[in-house]
């Protein structure tokens, strides 16, 4: 098979990147190592950036996003047994967040790349790169048959996430890896119950972190910070009642539980990799960097490089030009640092480290104390949250 681009790894990278491609009249093949229904069977982020929207609108898929999601313009901080509603929509100049679980996000892409019957490839074993280095990159791999298969292109677009095959294909060399990881987790309960609040709620607490978020009017996620090891340990009733004990009175007290129809635990790491590009191999995503999920950023950031990268391969191709696929690295990677920051920052002041003790647990109540009252400190927040701007102008319509 030849195309122009492989794209290897079917999450929200690789699909919104095969979209933006296909719009632009590129011809890419998406091939992804597990079946559609495991992606789709996992649940992971739930709020949206307006860059990511803007992008899944120029992709053509943003229909049941603007019929669905829910616009957000603020978030509450719980702390001290009190919230405080930080209103981003006035402290950003009118931007705010969409509430659309990623789940929807990746089934709204697979639709929409099946009907226009684009080739993606599911339950591809031994995916491998090759040849990146040179102008005649080439990709293998065993298809469900059991047969072997080869994909000639001109650029291999590496979206196969953390534990992927793209990032680990590149010689250690020509790698540099930043990392920190976090010495706990995040047990996330999915439940066909009503939001405890019409907004977020992030609290700390000095039995550890929660996060009240949701999917839709009926359907809640909720999060509570715990060590790495006790998933299973946990039954629904553990976990409300802990939710309940890391909540304010009011929020406790309305607090609606109900059977999980999805309990995991996701481990917390901040990590990017340097640079992102090899050759005709470019890492989008999860492949090349990772966020603690406390500020909402894994999922906008891999949109906002599928961005980028759209709009230079597009350049190599309409412009004969590779000023773009050039910057893509250097640009990505400015925007990556900015929201590694924003959440390792926001991480580091909503949760309980071992080492935060009782000088540390008043330090964190002074800042948040000084947040909620600081027009400054919390116009920081918002424009953070909210999402900074993607210095690439995104071509509307
Ligand atoms: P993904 O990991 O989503 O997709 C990579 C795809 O490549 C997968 O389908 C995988 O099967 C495939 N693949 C891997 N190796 C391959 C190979 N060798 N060959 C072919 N295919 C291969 N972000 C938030 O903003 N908020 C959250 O609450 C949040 N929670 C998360 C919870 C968990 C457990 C995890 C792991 C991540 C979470 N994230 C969250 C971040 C997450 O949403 C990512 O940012 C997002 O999935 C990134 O999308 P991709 O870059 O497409 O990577
Ligand atoms: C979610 O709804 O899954 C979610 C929301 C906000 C976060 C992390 C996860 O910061």
């Amino acid at each position: 098979m030849r195309t122009q681009v492989a794209i290897i790894g079917a999450g929200p990278s690789g699909l919104l990147l095969g979209a933006l491609l296909h719009k632009a009249g590129i011809d890419a093949v998406v091939i992804e190592q597990r079946s559609a229904d495991y992606v789709l069977g996992r649940i992971r982020a739930g709020v949206l950036e307006q860059v990511t929207v803007d992008l899944l609108e120029q992709a053509g898929v943003a229909e049941r996003l603007h019929a669905e999601g829910l616009p957000h313009d603020g978030i509450e901080l719980c702390f001290g047994g009190a919230r405080h509603r930080i209103d981003m929509h006035a402290l950003t100049g009118g931007k705010r967040v969409t509430v659309y679980g990623q789940t929807e996000v990746t089934r709204d892409l697979m639709q929409a790349r099946s009907a226009a019957g684009l080739p993606t490839v599911y339950e591809a074993a031994q995916v491998t790169p090759h040849d990146f280095d040179g102008a005649r990159p080439y990709v293998t791999y065993t298809a469900k048959d059991g047969s072997a298969q080869r994909v000639d292109c001109d650029f291999i677009a590496g979206c196969d996430g953390y534990h992927g095959v793209c990032r680990q294909s590149v010689p250690a060399v020509a790698l540099t890896t930043f990392e920190r990881v976090y010495p706990f987790g995040w047990l996330g309960v999915l439940s066909d119950t009503p939001p405890v609040s019409h907004e977020l709620i992030y609290s700390n607490h000095e039995r550890g972190f929660a996060l009240c978020s949701m999917r839709s009017p009926t359907r809640s996620r909720y999060y509570v910070q715990c060590s790495l090891d006790d998933a299973d340990a946990w039954s629904d009733a553990a976990f409300w009642d802990e939710l309940r004990a890391r909540l304010d009175p009011e929020a406790a007290e309305s607090l609606v539980t109900g059977p999980s129809i999805e309990k995991s635990i996701a481990p917390l790491r901040s990590f990017v990799a340097e640079p992102m590009r090899f050759g005709r191999l470019l890492l989008a995503g999860d492949a090349a960097h990772i966020v603690p999920p406390t500020g909402a950023k894994g999922l906008n950031l891999a949109t906002a490089d599928v961005g980028y990268l759209a709009a230079a391969i597009g350049e190599h191709y309409a412009e004969r030009s590779d000023a773009g696929i050039d910057a893509y690295s250097a640009r990505c990677l400015r925007r990556v640092w900015r929201a590694e920051r924003f959440s390792w920052w926001f991480t580091s002041l909503m949760h309980k480290f071992p080492e935060t003790g009782a000088f540390g647990q008043r330090i964190q109540a002074a800042e948040l104390d000084y947040l909620v009252h600081s027009v400054a400190a919390s116009t920081a927040l918002a424009e953070n949250y909210v999402g900074l701007p993607l210095e690439l102008p995104l071509q509307r319509g």
